[in-house]
């Protein structure tokens, strides 16, 4: 794999040696806060603003660079602030925009950037430029969404919504249909239009403007569609059309990005993450390419199906090579000029890693421990999902009113409603695959609410919150949390694991994730056991692993089997050697 790529230094006009591109977006390690659900400062249910300003100094403590926060400009919230009433303000819930001035400085004194969630794809129905494009077809803002008549006494064409239900709402103010790939509160705007661009590009310049460092451009790759409004193709089991193809990556949409870069990017002080759902490490370039002037990185879906069945209460066995090696030493063997990538597995709309790939039971630190070397050693920026760095799991015991994400009671229409699925197959699948599972409040501690609200939760504390909480993990050297502390620490101290390159050994070994990271001459050795068996890692011959130095690992010295040429793991057993 191509390492550096040729930098012609200006004044000499030579190629510049072993030219390394660094930013602090690649160096630093990321945490993403679900703000509703981290921390809540007035007792309302609700996480807020001067909750995460209370909570600056544990981010610090953990050795947090970069705070991505989700949603927070003001939104009826009826997909938790993925769906914007006011751009340029906050959400009522979360604070005030001088609660936010407030946050920058706050982490800016603490060395720590910040990264907003743009939601740009859509509006909420509440927004007063929607209010106004659904008043008349005449109005000026009518052309920001898009809106078609109906066909044959129904809507336009049989594309169903990610969330449910048709993509189509009708208005009957005008006798037509707007479109909405998401709820029927997110009306998606009509990118064609360049009053619409214009007016988006002046809203991201106001947060420049206010000190944010960086953006996720959420559902990005979606901001184009396909005007032949063509109906997908039915297949079978499905109510909807498969519409994907209409509406996802075409062509124009890197034309928008490029605008939004150039105008608005060109200093390259700020980074642009897009969030590109049906995008993986083989076609990523296209976003991310050095030479594309796009976007920096892209968060992927690669990890959100593995170990899901084909049906959403179905579970499959995890395969190490097709899951997980396949996909993570792809993004890893990428050439440098495709692009750097964030290294994350759980976020807000998907499920707990620990629960997904590790075993949050038996082995629950040590799977944990286990998934988190994987993170820290691998090639890309570390994006700890908030709840992670204490092995926070997915919450086993929802009942149905338990649920809060508008997906969860929109699809149970679809396939409850209509007898596709039972109830009791639904909520399986739930607690399998719901959002909700990762959305659960921040355990801080064993005290009511777990510490993160003194009021009612918007949403119910996971039961294990007496287990698993901060307050019972920083003072354990042997933590979960400790164990995310002297990674963090290692990839801070060695330069080979932020931009040294990724070479796999074993590659066809079922059950061990091992590879060699080097830089200029230095060498890593990273062993991992994926799973519960106690199977045998055998040191490729050029590797005399009795001579490693082992730097770290998730069992204690006195557990492990010494290194000889052959050594057997324990479960989820992991370990970092320098070579
Ligand atoms: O999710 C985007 C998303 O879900 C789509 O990209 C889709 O799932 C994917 O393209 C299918 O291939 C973002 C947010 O992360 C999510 O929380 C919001 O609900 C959604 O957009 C709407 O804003
Ligand atoms: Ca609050």
């Amino acid at each position: 794999m191509l390492l550096f790529y040729e930098k012609i230094d200006g004044e000499k006009g030579t190629v510049m040696e072993n030219y390394i591109d660094k930013k602090w977006w690649k160096e630093g390690v990321a945490y993403q806060i679900y703000v509703r659900s981290f921390m809540d400062s007035n007792g309302d249910g609700v996480g807020d603003l001067r909750g995460i300003i209370e909570r600056l100094d544990y981010l610090k403590h953990l050795g947090i660079d970069i705070i991505y926060l989700n949603p927070i400009n003001k939104s009826p919230n009826d997909d938790n602030g993925y769906d914007i009433s006011d751009f340029r303000d906050i959400m009522d819930e979360f604070g005030t925009i001088s609660d936010f001035e407030e946050l920058i400085a706050e982490s800016h004194k603490r060395n720590m950037k910040i990264i907003m969630d743009l939601v740009i794809n859509h509006s909420s129905d509440e927004h007063p430029w929607f209010v106004e494009s659904r008043k008349n077809k005449q109005n000026p803002y009518r052309d920001y969404y898009i809106w078609q008549p109906g066909k044959d006494n129904g809507p336009p064409n049989n594309w169903g919504s990610f969330f449910g239900g048709s993509a189509w709402e009708y208005d009957k103010t005008t006798n037509e249909y707007y479109l909405h790939i998401f709820s029927k509160k997110q009306p998606d705007f009509n990118w064609r239009n360049e009053n619409l661009r214009r007016e988006l590009k002046a809203i991201i310049k106001f947060w420049i403007n206010k000190g944010v460092d960086g953006f996720r451009m959420d559902a990005i790759n979606h901001i184009e569609k396909d005007f032949s409004f063509a109906d997908g193709v039915v297949k079978n089991g499905e109510v909807y059309g498969d519409f994907i193809k209409y509406v996802q990556n075409l062509p124009e949409v890197h034309g928008y990005i490029k605008e939004i870069r150039k105008e608005l990017f060109s200093s390259g002080e700020h980074t642009l993450i897009g969030e590109t759902g049906g995008i993986n490490y083989e076609n990523a370039f296209i976003y991310t390419g050095s030479d594309r002037k796009e976007l920096d990185m892209i968060f992927h879906f690669d990890m959100h199906s593995v170990g899901k069945g084909e049906k959403d209460w179905e579970r499959k066995p995890i395969d190490l090579i097709k899951d997980i090696k396949e996909k993570m030493s792809g993004w890893q063997m990428r050439k440098e000029e495709e692009g750097w990538c964030p290294l994350f597995y759980s976020n807000h709309d998907t499920t707990r890693t620990l629960s997904r790939l590790g075993n949050d039971q038996k082995y629950w630190a040590q799977s944990a421990k286990m998934l988190a070397t994987l993170q820290f050693t691998q090639r890309g920026t570390p994006f700890i999902y908030y709840g992670d760095e204490i092995g926070m799991t997915n919450a086993k015991d929802f009942k149905l009113e338990d649920y809060r994400d508008v997906a969860v009671f929109n699809k149970y229409k679809d396939l409850v409603d209509t007898k596709i699925v039972t109830e009791e197959k639904y909520l399986i699948g739930l607690s399998y695959t719901s959002r909700d599972n990762s959305r659960t409040p921040m355990q801080w501690d064993d005290s009511k609410n777990s510490g993160f609200t003194s009021g009612t939760s918007w949403i119910k504390t996971n039961s294990n919150y007496n287990e698993i909480n901060v307050e019972n993990q920083l003072e354990d050297e042997q933590s979960i949390l400790n164990y995310y502390r002297k990674l963090i620490a290692l990839r801070n101290e060695k330069e080979v694991l932020v931009y040294g390159n990724f070479n796999e050994i074993n590659g066809e070994d079922k059950e061990i994730y091992s590879y060699i990271r080097e830089l200029n001459g230095e060498r890593v050795l990273i062993i991992v056991n994926f799973f519960g068996n106690e199977p045998t890692f055998k040191a490729p011959i050029e590797i005399d692993i009795e001579k490693a130095r082992l730097v770290l690992s998730n069992y204690k010295l006195e557990e492990m089997r010494k290194e000889t040429k052959e050594i057997v793991l324990k479960p989820y057993e992991a370990r970092i050697y320098s070579l």
